[in-house]
């Protein structure tokens, strides 16, 4: 498999999730200021909307959406252990924080927080309405140390998401339970190597 991304971006949950599982993947950078891989190839000849994560299958098949992605590798581990069986309590309950990652979340983030043209009434907006969201973290993390329970793709792609709260300098500061849930997460080894991978490990 073959999978696109950029680095820090929500690819990142892919990459953590390739890195879980221990298949075998390559990485391909994107530059998302130029839309260009490293070789100067355009991106949009890839992905038609210029989106990271692609994700291409060893048929050449090439897919998009980080939930759909998770949904799609974690079925391939052992037991199905990072999203539960079809049909199961677990499944519901990770497949419902995939949905609430990718719409309450990632799409609240992006692209209000990442566009420079963005208006400040709006960016103000979107903090507050993060800012309940991270409270209703903050809640879940007092009482479980995962989002769906045991470990599952939804830590790597809330994970993915909410780790930008350090690239915008958003504090979260009053939420000590969302924090130690990052730290958490960071501390796995499959996230370590993935953050390193992508040049934002710890130096
Ligand atoms: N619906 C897509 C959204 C992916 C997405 O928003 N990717 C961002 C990075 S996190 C991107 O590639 N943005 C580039 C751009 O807007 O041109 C998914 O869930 O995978």
């Amino acid at each position: 498999m073959k999978l696109y991304y950029a680095p820090g971006a929500c690819s990142l949950a892919v990459h953590i999730a390739l890195r879980e599982l221990g298949l075998p993947f390559q990485a391909v950078k994107v530059d998302l200021a130029t839309h260009r891989l490293d070789d100067g190839r355009p991106y949009h000849d890839i992905s038609p909307r210029g989106y990271v994560p692609v994700l291409e299958l060893d048929d050449g098949a090439r897919h998009s959406e980080v939930a759909s992605l998770l949904q799609y590798l974690a079925d391939r581990g052992p037991a199905q252990a990072l999203i539960g069986p079809v049909g199961s309590a677990r499944r519901l309950a990770v497949t419902e924080a995939l949905a609430f990652v990718a719409t309450e979340l990632h799409k609240v983030f992006s692209p209000w927080l990442w566009h420079k043209e963005t208006a400040e009434s709006t960016r103000t907006a979107v903090r507050e309405k993060l800012a309940t969201r991270f409270a209703e973290l903050d809640r879940l993390f007092a009482k479980q140390a995962f989002i769906a329970g045991d470990y599952s793709v939804a830590d790597a792609y809330a994970f993915a998401i909410l780790n930008w709260v350090n690239f915008l300098a958003i504090p979260i500061t009053a939420q000590p339970h969302l924090q130690a849930y990052l730290a958490r997460v960071a501390a796995r080894p499959a996230v370590q190597a993935a953050l390193r991978a992508e040049g934002l490990g710890k130096k």
